[in-house]
């Protein structure tokens, strides 16, 4: 190795410590000076005075290396490149016009989704999640991991256990009985807290090696246009996360996603944290997916303009085209770049016209290996500095590179066939990332609130849909604002997926009923039967049967039910001790006496009110 470097009069520190620096550390010390980050190691304190301030700076840039392919001479190379770009001003749409995507439009419940989920269904046990749970969820502002946090609270389910129940159901459903696999990538802020959660409730019935959790690390922050890696202070670089692409990067390092193939695997479902409805489109989508032949099938919604999800979009120009998610800050002027001088404007249904990315993907396993062996995972970074004027010169503060999972596609060929499957909202996106007061304002302003409150509002939603497609008579009740966020006062339907995962299976075990405006229905096990069962008032019924037993459930029943209660202001304060995910929606529910019946013995029973 060339050592010359240390001559350099701001080194001489560095230079004085040499000698108990490991062989391993001297290397990647003398490649980052080569790739201009002298800075870093200036002035350093003689030996015997901050050493183990020293160590721990070398371990960390030695681990930051080992994770990002290319190391961190490949992600300075990559930092100045796409920073050159930025200064430039260059637009990634260039000569691009947006049209509409191949799209499939699954918003009613026809005979085409019927088909569609019949065919996922069968596919079971060649079906992998990822689930993508590294992020802190600033906007909601919540203390813990938001995989803890209830998506209802009549029974307090959290995130986590509900994609476990759909993982268990889907197994139990698929003839080989495989377990599905569950990928979770994690990363320094919620990784601790989503093991201790799975320990703690033996990783909620699923095989413990059915579960693999990969950490995303984080990227060192970026100086300025050179692409300088930034310090904190001294020995210490300021670090910050590299977004939710970072998932491919790691499916590909971990050889999980060609392992996973090898096993028989062919689709992976992309999940994100808090999008309780995304399992009700688990086995439509993957229909679409086989029944198109498609390499990446995006799940969409209809959007609202200014709505904060990317549109997705077909762009055609320079001899090309292809179907990407425009991301929500770049459509405006891309639109009125081209199609639409007004911009972002409602069409006549009132929608954006682009549908709206809900960031649930379904990815063909074999096109993903291999467009993860050429890129190594490393999908489309991009860098967003707050420049300190138009020269372009300086930042704000320092920046890092990002990625984001839905850009997948554009790494694809000609041969890539990228679709989007248009869901009804409730039916597909309701994700709880805002806290009450912004989503108040969101609501205010005329846009979907994405909060606590209308997550579990659209979890009943698509229960009473279920019920309705099986021919049961559900009366809708009014809205009710809570601290300015509107929840449907029922009926509250959990139709738990041991239950039902497709419409099909609905109609095979409900016949006929009636759910009054304010009533709840909780319904758990695969092998429950509703004849003509009908609630009234604010009644309530609760079934659940364990695996064997066989239960049916007919008549009126008449109770007190559960009543909604608002949170006081004193209950909703930081000092009180009503738990957070109650808080961040304001109001709880008492159980007034609803009917309950639990069988936890195989064996054959009947229920009658
Ligand atoms: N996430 C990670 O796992 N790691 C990270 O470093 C960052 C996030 P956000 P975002 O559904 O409303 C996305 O922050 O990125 C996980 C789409 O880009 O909640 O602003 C995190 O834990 C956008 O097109 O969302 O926007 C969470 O599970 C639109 O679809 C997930 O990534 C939007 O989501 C999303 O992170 C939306």
């Amino acid at each position: 190795m060339d050592t010359a470097f240390l001559d350099a009069a701001e080194l001489a520190g560095l230079k004085a410590n040499w000698g108990a620096i490991s062989d391993a550390h001297k290397e990647l010390i003398s490649t980052l000076v080569q790739n201009g980050q002298t800075g870093l190691f200036m002035d350093w304190d003689e030996p015997g005075t901050n050493d183990t301030a020293k160590s721990a700076f070398l371990e960390s840039l030695a681990k930051i290396d080992g994770n990002y392919p290319g190391g961190l001479a490949g992600y300075i190379k990559n930092a100045r490149r796409l920073l050159a770009e930025s200064k430039e001003g260059k637009n990634p749409f260039e000569g691009l016009t947006p049209e509409q995507p191949e799209k499939v439009d699954l918003t009613e419940f026809t005979a085409d989704f019927e088909k569609y989920e019949a065919i996922g269904a069968k596919q079971f046990d060649k079906v992998g999640v990822v689930l993508v749970a590294g992020g802190l969820g600033e906007r909601l502002g919540y203390n813990g991991i938001k995989l803890d946090i209830a998506v209802e609270v009549l029974e307090s389910t959290p995130y986590i256990k509900h994609y476990a129940d759909n993982l268990l159901a889907m197994q139990a459903r698929s003839e080989s009985k495989r377990p599905v696999p569950f990928i979770i990538m994690v990363s320094q802020d919620t990784g601790p807290k989503t093991l201790e959660t799975l320990e703690a409730n033996n990783y909620f019935g699923l095989k413990k090696e059915q579960v693999h959790i990969l950490k995303q690390e984080l990227v060192p922050a970026i100086a300025d246009n050179e692409g300088t890696l930034a310090l904190e202070e001294k020995y210490r670089l300021i670090l910050k996360p590299h977004g939710h692409g970072d998932i491919h990067m790691l499916l590909y390092t971990s050889g999980l996603a060609e392992k996973l193939q090898g096993e028989g695997i062919e689709h992976l479902m992309f999940i994100q944290d808090t999008n309780g409805p995304s399992f009700n489109t688990l086995p439509a989508a993957i229909g679409v997916s086989v029944e198109n032949n498609y390499d990446f099938n995006s799940l969409a919604i209809n959007r609202i303009p200014g709505e904060a999800v990317g549109g997705l979009t077909k762009l055609v120009g320079n001899g090309k085209e292809m179907t990407l998610n425009v991301e929500y800050n770049q459509l405006e002027p891309l639109l009125k770049a081209t199609i639409s001088p007004e911009g972002d404007v409602p069409n006549e249904q009132g929608y954006s016209m682009f549908p709206g990315n809900c960031n649930t993907l379904v990815i063909r396993l074999a096109s993903y290996v291999r467009i993860l062996n050429e890129s190594q995972g490393i999908i489309a970074e991009f860098v967003n500095p707050k420049y300190t004027d138009e020269t372009k010169t300086a930042f704000k503060k320092p920046t890092r590179l990002e990625t984001m999972m839905q850009d997948l596609p554009k790494l694809f060929g000609e041969s890539e066939k990228v679709g989007v499957t248009v869901f009804s909202r409730m039916w597909s996106f309701s994700p709880n990332k805002n806290n009450i007061a912004d989503a108040a304002a969101k609501v205010a302003a005329g846009g979907p609130a994405d909060a606590s409150a209308t997550a579990e509002n659209d979890f009943y939603a698509a229960g009473r849909a279920r019920l309705q497609v099986a021919g049961m008579e559900v009366q809708e009740a009014g809205q009710e604002m809570i601290l300015g966020v509107p929840f449907t006062l029922g009926p509250k339907v959990i139709l738990r997926p041991s239950f039902a995962m497709t419409l099909a299976e609905g109609k095979e075990k409900i016949s006929g009923g009636s759910l009054s405006g304010e009533s709840t229905l909780i319904i758990d096990g695969e092998n429950i039967a509703l004849e003509n069962v009908r609630l009234s008032g604010k009644s309530a019924l609760i079934v659940k049967a364990c695996a064997g037993a066989k239960v049916t459930v007919k008549g009126a029943f008449e109770n007190d039910g559960f009543e909604l209660v608002k949170l006081t202001e004193a209950e909703r304060s930081a000092e009180s001790r009503v738990p957070e995910y109650l808080k961040i929606r304001g109001y709880k529910f008492e159980n007034c006496g609803a009917a309950v019946f639990e069988f936890d013995q195989p064996g054959e029973y009947t229920v009658e009110a």
